[in-house]
């Protein structure tokens, strides 16, 4: 990616300053390519150093978090939160917990979530944390454990005003009432607004856990009919098999799309007739096993081990398991067998270089800031629900996040095409997302 002098330097000192921390440079260089053209147009804006207090999280915090498993042995783990950006609101992102967790991953994930959370409108700052811990096998009693070890620490840092967390990777539902409870229990106040992703009971939002899923399948259908297209009849590939995978299969499918792939940690099922949200639930949720359970209990389906799932010919590609995870490779595949759209439901699980190799073809091409963006602006419908102590009904919420995805879509296709970029989303997000947040940061004064 060319970069001009300003943008270099300030890459050059990203790098330097936050060493071995590869995903964050990656998301960051994206950033500063796509934002060159307003800095040329406002130098104002670089006089201000405004990329480089956008590149400098605000805070960072990272904590020993100690907890027993079943057999009472004592387990070490490292948690984090990092707060990249209070100019819109507190700030706002999930919670990731998987071994791979390390502090420029959360990095990463907090600086997306900056642009992310201005496109929505919704006056929402923004953070992410987690942990390195590795949820997978662990019993109930061993994640309420964990939870409760996160927060003794976490609660100082977060409050409804201050630092929203909610769920990301091996946090959803489950945790998030972990999470609360102990929040609870050691303030001493039912601040329901602290966290999002909450069951209804706590006050929690509906359409929240389908929110995002939902929200990238609202975001395809926009992009679509822009290229005269619908879902209707189309053949979908998702990877993961989680929250976001899981709901926009169940959208996908409620729109006439065919599903006919997706995957997990383990490998990839396939079968042309359709993958069975149900039954995926099943085997993720309540058996807690890998997709190679899933013929056993679909026996049309196909599981391959080990591999993702982009070799299986299909129009539309939705990533939503992890960063990185649709490469070089994967991309000409899917160009070779006559894909027309991709729409990220992961953050930046396309590489850069797959990225440009889906341009290059002409593919419709959603990046994860815009198209996942309908899981936090649901959490900041929750935030509102919960400030005016409301609940919202189901079909009012689904509309308010189907009426986001179609603004985010249009802001980013018009300021794409003011930027002479037309129809490409990437370069209408990261502007879009950025002249929010530095006319914010403009009128707070130095900060
Ligand atoms: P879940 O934990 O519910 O599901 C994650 C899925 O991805 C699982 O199927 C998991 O497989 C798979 N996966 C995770 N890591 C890897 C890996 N390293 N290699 C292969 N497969 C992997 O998480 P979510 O669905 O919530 O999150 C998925 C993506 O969407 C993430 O990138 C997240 O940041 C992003 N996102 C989530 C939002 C939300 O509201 N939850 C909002 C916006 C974006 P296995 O089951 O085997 O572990
Ligand atoms: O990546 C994301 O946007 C999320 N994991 C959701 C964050 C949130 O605060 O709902």
């Amino acid at each position: 990616m060319a970069l001009d002098s300003t943008t270099t330097a300030v890459y050059n000192e990203v790098v330097r300053r936050n060493p071995a921390e590869p995903e964050f440079h990656q998301a960051a260089l994206e950033v500063l390519h796509s934002i060159q053209p307003v800095l040329q147009q406002q130098p104002e804006l670089r006089d201000a150093r405004l990329l480089e207090r956008l590149c400098e999280p605000e805070r960072q915090v990272m904590f020993r978090v100690v907890w027993t498993d079943d057999r009472g042995r004592t387990h070490v783990n490292r948690g984090f939160r990092v707060g990249f950006s209070s100019a819109l609101g507190p700030y706002k992102g999930g919670l990731r917990f998987h071994r791979s967790v390390n502090l420029g991953v959360v990095k990463f994930l907090a600086f997306e979530q900056i642009f992310k959370n201005a496109l929505t409108g919704l006056g929402i700052g923004a953070g992410k944390g987690g942990a390195d811990f590795d949820p997978s096998g662990r019993s109930d009693g061993e994640i309420m454990r964990f939870c409760q070890a996160y927060m003794t620490e976490l609660h100082r840092h977060i409050g409804p005003h201050t630092d929203v967390p909610a769920g990301d990777i091996g946090v959803g539902g489950r945790e998030i009432g972990y999470l609360f409870g102990q929040y609870k229990r050691i303030t001493n106040r039912f601040d329901a607004g602290t966290l999002t992703g909450k069951d209804l009971v706590l006050g929690g939002s509906f359409v929240r856990p389908e929110a995002t899923g939902y929200g990238v399948v609202y975001f395809v259908e926009a992009m679509l009919a822009e290229r005269g297209h619908s879902l209707e009849d189309k053949t979908v590939v998702v990877s993961g098999a989680g929250n976001v995978a899981q709901h926009a299969m169940a959208k996908l499918q409620q729109m006439g799309a065919t599903v006919v792939a997706c995957s997990d940690s383990s490998g990839y099922v396939h079968d042309p007739s359709g993958i069975r949200v149900d039954v995926l639930r099943e085997i993720k949720q309540n058996q807690r096993r890998k997709l190679d359970a899933y013929p056993e209990l679909v026996p049309t389906a196909r599981f391959v081990p080990d591999r993702a799932p982009w070799d299986v010919p299909c129009d539309i590609a939705v990533p939503s398991a992890t960063q990185n995870e649709l490469g070089e490779a994967d991309a000409i595949a899917l160009v070779k067998n006559g894909l027309i759209a991709v729409a990220e439901g992961a953050n930046m699980p396309c590489t850069p270089k797959a990225i440009d190799i889906l341009h290059d073809a002409g593919i419709a091409f959603a990046p994860g800031k815009a198209a996942n963006a309908g899981g936090v602006a649901t959490s900041a419908l929750e935030m509102q629900q919960n400030a005016s102590r409301d609940r919202w009904s189901f079909s009012d919420t689904d509309k308010t996040l189907a009426d986001t995805m179609r603004n985010i879509h249009s802001s980013c296709l018009i300021t794409a095409a003011d930027y002479e970029r037309p129809g490409n989303y990437v370069v209408g997000a990261n502007i879009s997302g950025f002249l929010t947040v530095a006319s914010a940061m403009n009128t707070l004064g130095l900060v």
